[in-house]
């Protein structure tokens, strides 16, 4: 199922709906029994008074019902059955169905200081035999809806046969269900009391077909598959380190829902407002929206290819002094001979924090410095935060005068004032001594500069953006790519510096406030004032309040766009503040976690989110930004973190060092084996990010996406898969020398030895000291690799490997994609290699798809180890088209069951199909 899961489901973002088929039909226990009590009637009611301090008197005013409930945390103000809205007129076409709807009239309104609108359209649009939209929104005026282009399919699916699903409308309430043909399973059902449609509140619920379900972000989690005991997620961007029911940096109003019959479907809610999802025990769920219109989609746009040095190990810190630190760590990464390719440099490097500048004292001697090391094949990433500074004298620092001769910066409604909105980030004052013996806010006043917010929403200040950035590679330092951040965007004032957000203040402090970290402090806490004005491309006008959570996104594609031009390579982008399509730009690293045990699981977590977010290039800060790192715990995370896509150790200021040669040589030999794994494996890992470029599929798996109709993994988050064949099971505890794991249900290989593991669909205990982490193969895949060196330079010129290893029946197949790495548009300009590889009795073969690589990065082949051979090998020949049969050597190692074949001497290039035989006795 993986596959088509994910294809369904990983594109990134376009329909609210996209159903995967059916896998097993005939398997006949639910999901629901399996994980469920019989529900009290109680847990079906849904809130009507979700804020604190409700009582019958307020209840009531909003015309529900005041009862209380024998379910904990149940609501005791709950809607009646019939509220909502009812339909009224409906037209049914091949390509969808329009409804009209009015609101009940018999019900008082929800929000006293949020006009209800009472009458709304729906628009139900077949999108294509899989996905399906549907729109609510007010008829007679526009509100704002989302400008993120779309990557609809080009035209519905008017063929009812072609369908999985069909749509049956309810009236009273009204209700919108969505029925997969085949299951008869009713996978979405809005026709539930509490459908409210306002201008600053909008709420949303469906019952859900199973008690598993996943995603919703950025926000913490304490498991992949949610607890549905009345738990609400507030949403919406922060400069907030993850933590239990925190808003954190983007906005993925995405679930991913099994269903009886285990199939899956996916849903976004096109919405970019601050908002809260609640799951509950029905199950059922709860969208709380404060504007917009509803909007609902499946996935669409896929995850940018990064380059191949990307997926090398990366260091970073805040708080490097000087480039002689930098320097020393780098010469003694080498000494340690552990493989690593991208050194970063975080705000340090700049005059106080200003983007685009240099520090001359103490960074003084980096650009010399990074050229040496991109000499030896590393590679360089430089940190750019969004705010610009505005305290320097005129003619001083271009970013700035250069945005306001541009005019790109955020400013408010010219009916109040034709001023920038000001907030203060970093930047101090010049020739002020920033004194840490006072308080946050009364430093923050005192000694930062004003800065400015681009609103890269606008076309003039993507070219502007541009522009720096060139400038600045071209004249100051040369990288390979960039790190984004604060672009939440995170502001150190709340609104606007010195004074009050001017205008409505109902869109700062909101009639109904989701349940934010920030919730009594109103929306702009760290953030800017939400009555700022934005200019969309095509010159609409829209408030700060509506396109807050789009912050990130628009800044991402700019900055992809100029490191492009600037170095005219792809290089990758990482950013902290995400939306629905930003996988399309950028990867993301989970934030400001910090060094403990259970960021271990959370970062698991959160990567199998972003995952189904459309984000396949993620990782957590490794050994943890915040604190100080123990040693155990950090040895345990490099083991983990050189399996996350995006493998970097990062740390905060004034902490002590956490990098793998900080902690004497026995830590760096862990560090050294593990990363020379992650490094022999990145053949496999490339092939599976173009994978997900190319189709959608998912890179880190959770093991339910591989093995659905197997109930034992839709709780597993301690371990997960790289795509369909490396299992992963690392040590999450202290003091742990074995750790359980589940093996799912097929032929499975311990990596490190190369035997089969005796059982399967189990959990059993693996042995794991501190110098390993358990990995295994699944057999019935043959995995590429290339032997491991000190940076993915070297290590992309050895020979390709592979290891076939068998399923049950001897076969096994997979594919190597591979370009020259770094090169923009490879995969659409069809400038690669794609060669596939089966296996069965005794024969691997190779076919060649496309094959248009340059001369300089073809590979030969080199060894070729299987797994799962069960009698003696004889003989080993290979045969390629035009040249005579050549014998190999090979060693047959009977206990293990392994073969290993050197094809290093025909000096095969891969482009060319080949055939390897293997005899046995
Ligand atoms: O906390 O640039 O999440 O990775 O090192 C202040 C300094 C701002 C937040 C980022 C973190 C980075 C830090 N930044």
């Amino acid at each position: 199922m993986g596959k088509r899961l994910v294809s369904g489901l990983d594109v990134t973002l376009t329909l609210l709906f996209a159903l995967v088929s059916s896998l097993s039909a005939g398997e006949a226990e639910t999901i629901r029994e399996v994980n469920g009590e019989p529900k009290s009637s109680n847990s079906r009611r849904f809130d009507c008074h979700p804020e604190a301090g409700s009582d019958q008197a307020k209840c009531e005013a909003r015309g529900c019902i005041w009862k209380p409930s024998d379910v904990p945390k149940g609501p005791w103000c709950y809607y009646p059955e019939t509220h909502g809205y009812i339909t009224n007129n409906t037209v049914e076409k091949t390509s969808g169905i329009t409804v009209d709807i009015v609101r009940n009239p018999d019900f008082p309104s929800q929000r006293s200081q949020s006009r209800d609108i009472d009458k709304l359209r729906v628009e139900i649009t077949y999108l294509s035999g899989q996905s399906l939209r549907w729109k609510i929104f007010d008829p007679a005026n526009a509100r704002y809806e989302v400008p993120v282009p779309l990557d609809l399919p080009a035209a519905p699916e008017t063929e009812e046969n072609n369908r999985l699903y069909r749509v049956q409308i309810q009236h009273k309430p009204f209700g919108i269900q969505v029925i997969r043909k085949g299951s008869e399973e009713i996978i979405w059902d809005s026709a539930v009391p509490g459908f409210t449609f306002s201008d600053q509140f909008l709420q949303i619920s469906t019952r859900l077909p199973s008690n598993y379900v996943y995603g919703v972000g950025e926000t913490e989690h304490p498991s992949y598959s949610h607890d549905l005991n009345f738990h609400t997620y507030g949403l919406f961007a922060k400069d907030q380190p993850p933590g239990y029911k925190l808003n954190s940096y983007g906005l993925h109003p995405f679930y991913m829902g099994l269903e009886k019959s285990k199939s899956a479907h996916g849903v976004l809610l096109l919405n970019s407002n601050a908002m809260d999802v609640t799951v509950l025990p029905d199950p059922a769920l709860t969208y709380r929206t404060i504007g917009g219109i509803l909007d609902f989609y499946m996935m669409i746009g896929r995850p940018v290819l990064p380059a191949y040095w990307s997926l090398g190990f990366q260091l970073c810190r805040y708080g490097y002094a000087n480039d002689t630190e930098i320097a020393d760590l780098y010469k003694d990464m080498k000494a340690a001979e552990i493989p690593y390719d991208v050194q970063y440099a975080d705000i340090d490097y700049m005059e106080r924090q200003m983007d685009f500048t240099l520090d001359q004292v103490n960074f003084k001697g980096l650009p010399a410095l990074v050229d040496q090391m991109r000499a030896e094949g590393m590679r360089f990433i430089f940190i750019l935060d969004p705010a610009i500074a505005a305290n320097e004298t005129k003619g001083s620092y271009p970013a700035f005068d250069t945005g306001i001769e541009k005019d790109v910066f955020i400013k408010w409604p010219p009916e109040l004032s034709n001023d920038i909105v000001w907030g203060k980030v970093w930047p101090d004052y010049p020739n002020v001594t920033v004194d840490n013996s006072l308080d946050w806010d009364t430093q923050v006043e005192r000694f930062r500069s004003f800065v400015a917010f681009p609103d890269f929403l606008k076309n003039s200040t993507a070219e502007w953006w541009g522009e720096q950035i060139k400038d600045f590679y071209n004249n100051v330092i040369k990288f390979d790519g960039l790190w984004i951040d604060m672009n939440e965007p995170a502001n150190f004032v709340h609104g606007t510096a010195g004074e009050k957000c001017l205008g409505d203040q109902t869109l700062e402090n909101p009639p109904y406030m989701p349940p934010l970290e920030s919730i009594h402090r109103g929306l702009n806490h760290k953030t800017i004032c939400m009555n700022s004005e934005q200019i969309l491309a095509d010159g609409t006008r829209v408030k700060h309040y509506d396109v807050h959570n789009l912050y990130g996104w628009s800044h991402t594609k700019p900055t992809y766009d100029a490191l492009l031009s600037a170095t005219g390579k792809r290089g990758v982008i990482i950013t902290r503040s995400t939306y629905p399509s930003s996988g399309r730009w950028a990867g993301h690293w989970l934030g400001d976690n910090y060094s403990g045990w259970d960021q271990l699981l959370k970062s698991i977590i959160g990567m199998m989110e972003f995952s189904i977010f459309g984000i396949s290039y993620t990782g957590a800060d490794i050994c943890g930004f915040f604190n100080t790192a123990e040693y155990e715990m950090c040895l345990r995370w490099m083991q983990l973190g050189a399996f996350y896509p995006f493998s970097r150790n990062h740390n905060t200021i004034n902490m002590p060092r956490q990098d793998p040669v900080a902690w004497g040589p026995e830590f760096a030999a862990v560090s050294r084996d593990v990363l020379n794994i992650r490094y022999t494996l990145l053949p496999y890992l490339y092939t599976l990010m173009y994978e997900a470029h190319a189709h959608g599929n998912t890179v880190v798996r959770p093991l339910l996406h591989e093995f659905v109709t197997d109930e034992n993994t839709w709780k597993i988050d301690r371990q997960f898969l790289w795509g369909p064949a490396l299992l992963i099971t690392p040590a999450l505890d202290p003091g742990v020398t074995v750790v359980r794991g589940y093996v799912p249900n097929a032929r499975w290989y311990d990596y490190h030895t190369g035997e089969v593991v005796g059982v399967r669909g189990q959990f059993v205990d693996m042995d794991t000291p501190l110098s390993k982490i358990n990995l295994h193969v699944r057999g019935g895949h043959i995995l590429p690799w290339q032997k491991a060196e000190n940076n993915t330079h070297y290590s992309r010129q050895n020979p390709l490997g592979l290891l076939v290893a068998l399923d049950d029946g001897g076969s096994a197949h997979g594919s190597l994609f591979w370009d020259d790495g770094e090169g923009i548009d490879t995969v659409q300009n069809k400038r690669f290699l794609l060669t596939t590889f089966t296996a069965s009795s005794g024969v691997l073969t190779s076919t060649v798809p496309t094959d248009s690589l340059a001369e300089a990065d073809r590979l030969t082949l080199g060894l070729v180890k299987v797994w799962g051979v069960t009698a003696p090998v004889t003989r080993v020949t290979m045969s390629v088209t035009g040249q005579p049969d050549a014998d190999l050597t090979f060693t047959y190692n009977a206990e293990v069951q392994e073969l290993q074949v050197d094809a290093t001497s025909q000096s095969h290039s891969i482009e060319k199909p080949f055939t390897i035989t293997w005899n046995t006795a």
